[in-house]
């Protein structure tokens, strides 16, 4: 199974991923790992992605589907699981391409969907350096414009399921897997 999960920053999706890796035995690809792996690294890539990432903007496309074809090279496109990976419709025309042409197209679309208030109060907890008030709420309007019309691209594509992402950790991982579970039996 070749999944996405989708939905606004801080929903959950580094969350439920380790869960669904640790349970599901699939392999994880977070952008915003990477990302900031690279940035930890001092690599090239990493300094030009830590402007984006501190202002809350998207960082370019290109960059990020070059560090994650990187990785999907080395663990193989099969059995993944993308983790805040398309973020913007080109973005899904490409990990729709790369898939395909990888002979594994992506199998199910899970967008987690919740309250912004819920969002902004769970990565104040957190305390990232990107999760301050001000910037989670320049993440929450560019993912307004530019990553919600994935939703619409999936939806189209007959790949897409949606789950509330409020309530605790264990309840909204049994929301995915019977969402996941519902789609596999109707095919
Ligand atoms: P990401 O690393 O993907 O971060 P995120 O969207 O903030 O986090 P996520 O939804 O995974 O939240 P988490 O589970 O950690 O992106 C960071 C940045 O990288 C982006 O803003 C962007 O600049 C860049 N980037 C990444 N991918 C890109 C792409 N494809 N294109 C362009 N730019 C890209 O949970 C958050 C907090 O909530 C945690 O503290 C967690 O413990 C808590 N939590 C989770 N579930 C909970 C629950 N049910 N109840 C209570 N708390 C919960």
């Amino acid at each position: 199974m070749q999944l996405i999960l989708f939905g606004p920053p801080g929903i959950g999706k580094g969350t439920q991923s380790a869960l669904l890796v640790e349970r599901l035995g699939l392999k994880h690809v977070s952008t915003g790992d990477l990302l900031r792996g690279a940035i930890r690294g001092g690599t090239a890539l990493g300094q030009q992605a830590k402007a984006f990432i501190d202002a809350g903007r998207l960082v370019p496309g290109a960059l990020v589907r070059g560090i994650a074809n990187e990785r999907l090279a080395e663990i193989g496109y099969d059995n993944v699981i993308l983790d805040g990976y398309p973020r913007t419709v080109e973005q899904a025309e490409w990990v729709d391409e790369d898939f395909a042409a990888a002979g594994h197209p992506i199998t199910v679309v899970v967008s987690i969907t919740g309250d912004n208030e819920v969002i902004v109060e769970r990565l104040a907890a957190r305390g990232r350096p990107d999760d301050a008030p001000d910037i989670v709420r320049k993440r929450l309007a560019v993912y307004a414009a530019e990553t919600a019309p994935v939703e619409d691209h999936y939806r189209q594509a007959g790949l897409l399921v949606t789950v509330d992402g409020e309530g605790d950790v264990e309840e909204v991982y049994g929301r995915i897997v019977q969402a996941i579970e519902s789609v596999l039996v109707e095919r």
